[in-house]
């Protein structure tokens, strides 16, 4: 899954892709590169970040979508939490819906249903804004896969077919919680929905000695994309498409040995 994030605040590609032209190009390649699906996404869900109105997360990501659907052999998938985005792309031609409040709002999964798209369900503790305030677990993945667990029966049970799950790297955790998250990831792909992973460039890869910024965590990025998949993941979430392709091939390779 290549990231698009049509925003003037990413924590990395903030701004890059803000005039829709640069979204469509830059989506067009990271599906040249390899992606599976793209990710389109509106609102920065950085920490600390502040929400956008849904008008004006619907005319950065709309037109893209929609170019793209019509372009790109990849699947699109929209990264929001407001059940109008979600409907509006999908009727422009996005399949997923890719929610980092874990399907919070009931109208989400009404959207998904109605227009048979498949979900991804993401594990946050609260809201970007504050989310890394509330950063204690008796057990993260414990936690983490029991928050899961519930919210896809639900989904499932609602009639959503296509149900993908992931831990939400970063998203209101310790670096040392993310860390224990990909090594323990086994436990959250024995709930038996595809599991996906997105460590691109997070700060928890800028918290070891080297303190490497954002802009310098392509190698970090691969090394726990190369984890992720060897313990299980179906999906990661990446920016640098083309290199976590190669990485993937490898791991693949060592898996199916
Ligand atoms: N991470 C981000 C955004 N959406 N969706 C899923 N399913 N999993 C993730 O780990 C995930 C996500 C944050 O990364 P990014 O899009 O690069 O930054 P920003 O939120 O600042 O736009």
């Amino acid at each position: 899954m290549g990231v698009l994030n049509v925003t003037p605040d990413s924590f990395s590609d903030g701004g890059r892709y803000l005039r829709s032209e640069d979204a469509i190009e830059r989506g067009a390649r990271l599906a040249e590169e390899g992606a599976d699906i793209v990710d389109v996404g509106g609102e920065s869900t950085r920490p600390g970040s502040d929400p956008v109105s849904e008008q004006e997360e619907l005319d950065r990501v709309a037109p893209v979508v929609e170019a793209l659907a019509g372009r790109i052999e990849a699947r699109i998938s929209i990264d929001t939490y407001k059940p109008r985005v979600a409907e509006e792309c999908l009727g422009l031609g996005a399949t997923l819906v890719n929610d980092v409040t874990g399907l919070a709002d009931a109208g989400m999964i009404r959207a998904a249903k109605e227009r048979r798209a498949g979900v991804v369900i993401m594990h946050m503790r609260g809201e970007p804004k504050t989310m890394q305030q509330d950063v204690a677990y008796d057990d993260v993945v414990g936690d983490v896969r029991a928050f899961l667990d519930e919210r896809a029966r639900t989904a499932r049970g609602a009639g959503i077919e296509e149900v993908i799950v992931d831990p939400g790297i970063g998203f209101g955790k310790t670096a040392a919680h993310n860390f224990e998250i990909l090594r323990r990831l086994g436990e959250l792909v024995s709930l038996g929905y595809p599991v996906l992973v997105g460590p691109s460039r997070k700060s928890f890869l800028g918290s070891l000695p080297s303190k490497l910024p954002s802009s310098e965590r392509l190698e970090g990025t691969l090394a726990a994309v190369a984890v992720s998949v060897l313990n299980g993941a179906a999906i990661v979430r990446v920016h640098d498409v083309r290199e976590a392709k190669r990485v993937v091939e490898v791991v693949d390779a060592v898996r199916s040995s």
